[in-house]
């Protein structure tokens, strides 16, 4: 099983600047991270992280060649971008959606999430455990499907 893993703008920064809200971990920890439990579950990664919509849509277009899932956090972009939410559901392979922080706790504008209209899940407020939790939750998905 295979499971391409996108982080979108800003994300490069983590541990950078608010810790507050989003952790003292770097991204390079969050791929670690990721990897590890990728390795647990026996499942395939790719991670990919991109400050750039249309390479985001790109990347997810190129997912119809041999990836199972797409686990996504879509940054900035989840509350924006109807190009991402549309190439996702034109590639409409088992997608869920992770969130570092609680969105539906901060300002008005992070409440609302184009991709959240067709990810499968949308995980919220767990930091890094929220992307061990996406993945578990992929990997049972596609086994059912
Ligand atoms: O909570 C999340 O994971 C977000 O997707 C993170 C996005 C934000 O726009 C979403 O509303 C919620 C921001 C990622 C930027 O990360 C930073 C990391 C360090 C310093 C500044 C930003």
């Amino acid at each position: 099983m295979r499971i391409l893993v996108i982080n979108g703008p800003n994300l490069n920064l983590l541990g950078m600047r608010e810790p507050g809200i989003y952790g003292k971990r770097d991204y390079a920890a969050l791929c670690d991270f990721i990897r590890e439990c990728a390795r647990s579950l026996n499942i395939e990664v790719e991670l990919f992280q991109s400050n750039h919509e249309g390479a985001i849509v790109d990347k997810i277009q190129s997912a119809l060649n041999g990836f199972d899932g797409i686990l996504i956090n879509p940054a900035a972009y989840t509350h924006t971008s109807v190009a991402i939410l549309d190439a996702l559901s034109a590639v409409n392979l088992p997608t869920a959606e992770v969130h570092l922080s609680d969105i539906s706790r901060r300002e008005e504008f992070r409440k609302f999430s184009y991709v959240s209209l067709y990810a499968q899940k949308t995980i919220c407020g767990k930091g890094f455990d929220g992307y061990s939790e996406g993945l578990s939750f992929l990997k049972q998905y596609i086994k059912n499907a």
